[in-house]
């Protein structure tokens, strides 16, 4: 007998651990296997930088130009062809306004200006002398899944939908240290962060965000930040929304205000519903999404699933994630994998047995802080409907008696 612990097939999180109840996906193994032709001669020589396997079809989606204007573009993480929580640094997601500069870290510097003692001017040499840390942190653009707050549901894949988010171990100077060293005049309340791309993103962060875990990224997964990650280095402010954390940084300017930059009053304010505005709304809020099954998967046989998905908040770390099979009914708690970290990505499990009927499957996240996700129209009530940063709202994959699955608004 199975072990059910929801609606629509959701099974008890250890299922899959016993022996008996449930049949796996695994044949018996054949008697005899051919030899195939990799075992009969030798194969490549090593290679300077690694590449992945041909037949593993990775790459990143909804790579392209954007409608807002020449040179601005992004690229999409395939999330659900993924495992584990990092995302591999080929993959980051990529958003910029005006193209990838190509800097060269000898003709760079940042400097520290405004209303501190010293003006400081750091080589990229000079900042390796400096103590660095690492930590794993996802990165989110606050347009991530905007598609789900338009009137249909577009049917794509979990990367192309939801991809504007990927995770890395980062390694560089923490802000404090290089503040601290300028000395902060005492009217200091915001720090503007400069780009040295073409579009010079520019940025005012509050402070206490500078102060508390900001850092100057210089490494990702072990080797220099990407040129499209902003190579030489890059401001990185952990939880909050991706436009903050300015790639390419090549200066600081330390004032009692917000610059109010053209950044950040074009964009990347929330019009809310009585026709007034959120600004630095930074904080990137509690989401996940079930990565496989999902969107434009094939389901080709009845049987047991490994539903298996990826949680975070910019608030903290993820305590708890439920999953329903039909559509938000029952829910059960499933796994979590790897030790939840702060601000970072968290990988979550469950089986599930699919009798062939439609499902629709979910997840809905729960942070240590509290913050629970919401559903799709709760989500949507927060902000005007001319406003699509920051959703975060329950995502709903059906699966189709044929075996189909395809985001749905459920
Ligand atoms: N200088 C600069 N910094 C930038 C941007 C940019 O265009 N120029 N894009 C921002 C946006 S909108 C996001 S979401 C993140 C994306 O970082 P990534 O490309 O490393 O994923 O970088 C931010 N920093
Ligand atoms: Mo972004």
């Amino acid at each position: 007998m199975a072990d059910f612990s929801a609606g629509g097939g959701i099974l008890n999180r250890r299922a899959l651990l016993k022996a008996s109840g449930v049949g796996l996906a695994a044949g018996f193994l054949a008697p005899a296997q051919a030899e195939e032709e990799w075992m009969t001669r030798a194969g490549e020589s090593p290679g300077k930088y690694g590449a992945q396997s041909a037949f593993a079809d990775l790459s990143r989606e909804r790579v392209g130009g954007h409608e807002f204007g020449a040179g601005a573009g992004s690229s999409s993480t395939p999330l659900q062809k993924l495992n584990g929580t990092i995302t591999p640094n080929s993959l980051h997601f990529e958003r910029h306004h005006s193209g990838i500069p190509a800097i060269n870290p000898d003709r760079h510097s940042l400097t520290i200006v405004g209303a501190v003692k010293r003006p400081l001017r750091f080589s990229y040499e000079d900042l390796h002398a400096y103590p660095m840390e690492t930590y794993v942190y996802f990165l989110e653009c606050s347009g991530n899944s905007y598609r789900n707050t338009l009137a249909s549901p577009a049917n794509v894949t979990a990367g192309a939908l939801s991809g504007l988010v990927s995770c890395a171990e980062w390694t560089g100077v923490p802000l404090h240290y290089l503040l601290d060293e300028a000395g902060l005049e005492s009217s200091a309340g915001w720090v503007i962060g400069e780009g040295a791309d073409a579009a010079a993103l520019t940025r005012s962060v509050p402070m206490k965000y500078m102060l508390d875990n900001a850092m100057l990224a210089m490494y990702q997964n072990g080797e220099p930040i990407r040129p499209s990650q902003g190579y030489p280095m890059r401001l990185f402010l952990p939880g909050c929304e991706g436009n903050i954390s300015v790639k390419w940084l090549q200066r600081l300017k330390v004032q009692n205000t917000p610059a109010y930059t053209r950044d950040e009053t074009s964009k990347y304010t929330d019009l809310l519903k009585d026709g007034t505005a959120e600004m630095f709304s930074l904080r990137m809020e509690v989401k996940s999404l079930i990565t496989s099954p999902s969107g434009k998967m094939q389901l080709n046989r009845k049987g047991v699933y490994e539903i298996s998905g990826l949680a975070w908040s910019g608030e903290g770390a993820i305590s708890k994630v439920e999953v329903s099979a039909d559509g938000g009914k029952t829910w059960a708690e499933a796994v979590l994998q790897s030790e939840p970290k702060s601000l970072a990505l968290t990988r979550f499990r469950i089986p599930w047995q699919w009798s062939g009927a439609p499902a629709v499957l979910q997840s809905r996240a729960t942070d240590n802080r509290g913050n629970i996700q919401p559903t799709r129209s709760a989500a949507l009530q927060r902000y005007s409907r001319a406003g699509f940063y920051h959703y975060n709202g329950i995502q709903s994959w059906q699966v189709t008696a044929l075996g189909e699955v395809k985001n749905a608004f459920a």
